[in-house]
């Protein structure tokens, strides 16, 4: 008699046990049968967002008998790369098959801190994930004023929603925004992460922040990192792990290829080591002078570029 098998995604992974919601629904505790672990040694084996195939034991407990290739991953290191000392080490998969990383921020209370917004997108481009912005708490002010603020951001090619958990404020298209797709959300605490979640879903906030708890007083993020199901399709998940990531892996030089507005400036600029302080004929200041680029993420940049050579310093002295 032919086994049952079935599809699904893991939504969490406590020490060996995968929880799979399968697609036809109903959620299966797996194990992983030894032979799949041989495979995918460079990286975390079964995170969660994966998609697998598997085959019941009983009714609450079964086996994971196919892994299907990741799409992507939110990873610890670069899937492939150039750099220097994680290269070597195992890939630490927070969550594979992200379709977005949420950038959650406010408009008052506490205002947007630009130059951590900026560092988040340059984790995102870095991880080559998509990335959504939204500003919460325009109720404080006005949509207006968030604009004017924001509207950079527009201009660059990322996604910005401008809304309000408390009126509820575009909150609808907020959400169509979440459907279907893996998100990560990301944003300081008393941004309104958890209210929003309860504007788009009521109840999902508390699964999330027993989650977001438990990961904040140390436990190993990677391991617990879990997947909130949307009703109507779609996960969120909140990994507070990746809000204090340093720029790993990355070299200053590469920095500017980051900053999407000005990647395909570099090549104007007058030499090819051009870190775009001082030299002479840089594409980049000349951008900022005409108002091309905007003056905030010009900041950003170099307040990243030097924060990152310090580090670089400090760690292997040059
Ligand atoms: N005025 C206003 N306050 C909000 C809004 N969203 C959340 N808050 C308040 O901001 C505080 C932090 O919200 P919370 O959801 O706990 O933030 P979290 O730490 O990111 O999960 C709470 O006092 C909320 O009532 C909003 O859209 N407008
Ligand atoms: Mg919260
Ligand atoms: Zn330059």
């Amino acid at each position: 008699m032919d086994k049952q098998s079935f599809d699904g995604t893991v939504v969490q992974s406590i020490s060996g046990f995968y929880t799979v919601l399968l697609d036809q629904g109903g959620e299966i505790v797996c194990k992983l049968p030894g032979r799949l672990k041989q495979t995918r040694k460079q990286t975390d084996l079964v995170a969660v967002g994966e998609r697998v195939t598997i085959e019941p034991i009983d009714e609450e407990s079964g086996l994971i008998t196919h892994i299907f290739a990741r799409r992507n991953a939110l990873a610890r290191t670069r899937p492939s790369g150039h750099s220097r000392q994680w290269q070597t080490e195992k890939e630490q998969v927070l969550v594979a098959n992200v379709d977005q990383i949420v950038l959650i921020n406010s408009l008052h209370k506490p205002v947007t801190n630009l130059r951590k917004l900026d560092r988040m997108l340059v984790v995102t481009e870095v991880q080559q994930i998509p990335a959504v912005i939204c500003i919460n708490k325009v109720d404080l002010g006005s949509e207006v004023e968030a604009r004017k603020i924001f509207s950079v951001y527009e201009k660059i090619g990322y996604p910005v929603f401008y809304v309000s958990a408390k009126t509820g404020l575009n909150i609808d298209s907020f959400k169509s925004q979440l459907l279907g797709r893996i998100s990560v959300f990301t944003g300081s605490s008393g941004v309104g992460k958890s209210s929003l979640l309860n504007a788009i879903q009521p109840g999902l906030s508390l699964k999330v922040s027993a989650v977001s708890e438990a990961t904040d007083k140390g436990m190993h993020t990677t391991r617990y990192a879990h997947l909130i199901p949307l009703k109507e399709g779609g996960f969120v998940a909140d990994t507070p792990g990746i809000r204090g990531w340093a720029l790993y892996n990355l070299e200053p030089e590469e920095l500017d290829g980051y900053f999407r507005e000005m990647a395909p400036l570099v090549a104007n600029c007058q030499f090819s080591d051009c870190t775009h302080r001082h030299e002479p004929g840089c594409a980049i200041r000349a951008a900022v002078t005409a108002g091309e680029i905007e003056g905030s993420r010009y900041d950003s940049y170099l307040r990243l570029r030097e924060e990152h050579e310090a580090l670089l310093q400090a760690a292997y002295g040059r």
